[in-house]
């Protein structure tokens, strides 16, 4: 179980820092699980990238995930996709992918929490849990006390995302969160903030195990 997912957005990527600084920054900071998430370039460029990301992070033993594309994720032998509400069914999705293949899913609520389980995600995004500038459209944040409600129904693992600050954490953990996305809190110095927030999710999760 990854704590700590690093999605990649243009937010990151300022003129100097390309999408794979970005990544290899994240890396190095310890992340283990990245998306590669890119709603603005073409279609080639995204292959071009995911190529090279999918070398950078093989090398490394980093699992891989591709935003959305499902041919993207084939073509370039990643670990798995992420889907959004809008995207093919999960099941058509599986039936392309294969059973090894990640298959992640955003979900705003129990019922899409629910029905991605039942179709056969492997996970589940879930949020936003606050309000976030980073998407463009993105719904009503649902809140802290979603994540139990959710955590009650399913047993697939639950990523939180959306708005989320380091002092949340406690929290997050505490209501039920598996793992976290951050995006805008941790851009300013990538490899030093994913390596805190891992650090302090995984003392959160070994107090909670002590606790139980
Ligand atoms: N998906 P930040 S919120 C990519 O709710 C994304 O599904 C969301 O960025 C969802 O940490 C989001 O800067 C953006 O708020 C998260």
């Amino acid at each position: 179980m990854f704590p700590f997912y690093f999605v990649t957005d243009p937010v990151l990527e300022r003129a100097s820092l390309s999408v794979f600084d970005v990544v290899r920054q994240a890396i190095a900071g310890g992340a283990r699980l990245i998306q590669y998430r890119d709603k603005i370039n073409t279609r080639h460029v995204l292959y071009e990238n995911a190529k090279t990301l999918r070398e950078m992070t093989a090398k490394e033993g980093v699992t891989l995930i591709i935003n959305d594309q499902i041919d993207l994720a084939l073509a370039v032998s990643a670990d798995g996709v992420h889907l959004g509400q809008t995207d093919i069914p999960i099941a058509v999705a599986r039936k392309l992918l294969g059973k090894s293949t990640i298959i992640g899913v955003s979900t705003h609520g129990v019922e899409e929490a629910m029905r991605a389980q039942s179709e056969g995600a492997d996970y589940i995004g879930f949020g936003p849990i606050f309000q976030t500038q980073t998407k463009s459209n993105a719904s009503v944040p649902v809140g802290i006390d979603a994540i139990t409600a959710v955590k009650n129904k399913i047993h697939i693992p639950l990523y939180a995302i959306g708005g989320i600050e380091k002092h949340h954490l406690p929290d997050l953990c505490s209501a039920g969160a598996d793992g976290v996305v951050a995006i805008s809190s941790i851009a300013e110095e990538i490899a030093v903030n994913v390596a805190a927030w891992i650090e302090t999710i995984q003392k959160l999760k070994a107090h909670a195990i002590r606790k139980s």
